[in-house]
């Protein structure tokens, strides 16, 4: 058998690796100053990204329709109001529709900053209020939740509110805005024929060029036009909205953040292979078996690296990088070896001479922290919590800090319980 087929998660057989240098133009040229990065650098390593791996949006013109289609007062006892703004993307002969469900402290006064993170099965998942609309999109089958025949039932209401802790993020002052990903595209491999990319299709074209989108890309296009959204509502200050996402989805959490810079904070939790992991340690999910198990998340060119890793032009801490200087913050679980924590943090830690570069901080420890030690700078954050694959309670309570610091700097003094 292959080596590649069975899973490694023993670190003595990661093999020797060589990181390509963020801070190296194609040329062969050091970085040395804030300019270059920004002008050379970063665009050199976002086509990249785009080209080999997750797959460039294709040009073509969309219309987008923003509209209001549901506003809810006095959700959560009266702490929120509940809102949902519909876009529409249309190019003249198809249209496609996503739902956005924001949740805003009820009463406040301001724009208030944001959080705006992808839900796997729904809206109406988040929390049980019986006002929310049920997707009527394709999801993924899921016997506990109800689903028949791929689609969402009243059984599905609440059921993922152990990931949103939606009344906590309200008490803490930020609005809560989630989207059903499936709204952008399905996720199953159908060759590209639902969801947003049909839309961009040239005349006669029938799936994405190999150096097109796949559907994290798509994902990713996706919170760029709720961005496009925030800008226009009054209630949201687009200059304070954090960009999270959990696995498959703080993948397209990351590519999001990496390419559009209105996103102010990154969030990456267990996003693993794709996301924050380095691909070249091949430990837990690899580059062959992702492509495999999932052969519509990237673009067809990201193939190639099947079982060779060490050919990539960049590995994630590059991703990363193209945050910089923005605050990013990656968190890993402890039982959650497929998605690689050591190689999470590595990811996040290497991206660290373009922060610098830039003039901002590392992450304060030099060594992977202990299980429930979350280590927090000025611009990056880190923590490995106990337990499994999933986005916790304990997990948003370490990003709500993390973006306090940028978002209510005056509160940093004040006990977060008083609050
Ligand atoms: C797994 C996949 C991971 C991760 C995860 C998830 O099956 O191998 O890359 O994305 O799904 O999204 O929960």
């Amino acid at each position: 058998m292959a080596q590649s087929e069975q899973p490694n998660y023993d670190e003595a057989k990661v093999p020797d690796y060589q990181l390509p240098d963020p801070l190296m133009l194609s040329g062969g040229k050091t970085v040395k100053d804030a300019k270059t990065w920004q002008q050379q650098r970063r665009p050199e390593i976002l086509r990249l990204f785009e080209e080999q791996m997750y797959g460039k949006v294709p040009a073509g013109t969309i219309q987008t329709r923003f509209e209001t289609t549901g506003v809810w007062e006095n959700a959560l006892e009266g702490r929120a109001t509940m809102k949902e703004v519909t876009a529409t993307f249309s190019n003249g002969s198809s249209q496609q529709r996503m739902r956005m469900l924001m949740f805003i402290p009820q009463g406040h006064s301001g724009q208030v900053p944001a959080f705006i993170g992808y839900n796997f099965y729904g809206n109406q998942t988040v929390h049980p209020d019986p006002r929310i609309p049920i997707t009527d999109q394709w999801v993924n089958n899921c016997e506990a939740c109800g689903t028949e025949d791929h689609r969402a039932t009243e059984k599905s209401r609440g059921f993922r509110v152990s990931r949103w802790p939606v009344e906590r993020i309200i008490d803490r002052g930020y609005a809560l805005i989630t989207i059903y990903y499936g709204d952008i595209d399905p996720d199953f491999d159908d060759q590209f024929q639902n969801g947003i990319h049909p839309l961009f299709y040239q005349e006669g074209q029938q799936t994405p060029a190999a150096n097109e989108w796949g559907s994290i890309a798509a994902w990713a296009w996706g919170l760029s036009r709720a961005m496009d959204y925030f800008v226009t509502d009054p209630d949201i200050d687009e200059k304070k909205v954090a960009v999270i996402g959990h696995s498959r989805l703080g993948k397209a959490a990351l590519w999001a953040g990496a390419q559009d810079e209105r996103f102010a904070i990154v969030i990456s939790n267990d996003s693993g292979c794709g996301g924050a992991a380095l691909s070249r340690r091949r430990f837990g999910e690899t580059v062959k078996v992702i492509n495999t198990a999932f052969p519509h998340w990237f673009a067809e060119n990201f193939t190639q690296y099947n079982d060779r890793e060490e050919a990539l032009p960049v590995d994630q801490h590059m991703l990363l990088a193209l945050i910089a200087p923005r605050p990013v913050y990656v968190a890993s679980a402890q039982e959650d070896l497929w998605a690689d924590p050591l190689g999470e943090f590595l990811g996040l830690k290497k991206a660290e001479p373009v922060y610098q570069l830039l003039g901002a901080e590392g992450l304060p420890v030099e060594k992977m922290p202990a299980v429930n030690r979350p280590v927090m700078g000025a611009a990056m954050g880190y923590h490995i919590r106990t337990g499994q694959h999933d986005l916790t309670a304990y997990d948003w309570e370490h990003y709500l800090n993390f973006a306090d610091q940028h978002f209510f700097p005056t509160l940093q003094q004040q006990p977060i319980p008083s609050r």
